[in-house]
């Protein structure tokens, strides 16, 4: 079975829609593998998002990753990277659809609730950065 790396990020934490997000992620037949609360520091980050440590938006992305606890999710499902993808909406507030989690949640960019893995590979190295498996 096909796996992958979810986070949800501080604000849908703060925000208490953690239990809505979930519940979407279910309702699509995905099972919730292993979930834990997580504190994230600067390190982590800058290995997890390596790919946009040069962009003038990190030391934002930073602050706002590290302003509270995530939930890092292992989520199963047959095609589930490509499908949470899907359900996730587009990273850009502006393209998210309505009836995608940030599409109905989010109205900025940085802020936008939620990460998946964008690929097989990189959710094997994400559930492994995060959950040492
Ligand atoms: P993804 O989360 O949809 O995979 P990435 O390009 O991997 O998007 O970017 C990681 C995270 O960095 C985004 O989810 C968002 O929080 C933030 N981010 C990406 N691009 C921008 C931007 O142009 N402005 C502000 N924040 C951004
Ligand atoms: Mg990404």
């Amino acid at each position: 079975m096909e796996r992958t790396y979810i986070m949800l990020k501080p604000d849908a934490l703060k925000r208490g829609v953690a239990g809505e997000i979930i519940s979407r992620i279910e309702r699509k037949g995905y099972k919730i593998a292993d979930a834990k609360m997580m504190q994230l520091g600067e390190a982590i980050l800058k290995e997890h998002y390596a790919h946009i440590a040069d962009k003038p938006f990190f030391p934002e992305l930073v602050d706002y990753m590290t302003s509270g606890p995530v939930l890092a999710m292992i989520v199963e499902g047959p095609d589930v990277v490509q499908g949470m993808r899907i359900l996730m909406g587009a990273t850009k507030w502006e393209e998210a659809a309505p009836g995608t989690i940030r599409g109905d949640y989010a109205n900025c960019t940085t802020e936008n609730l939620i990460h998946g893995s964008d690929s097989v590979e990189n959710a094997e190295i994400e559930i492994k950065r995060f959950f040492g498996k």
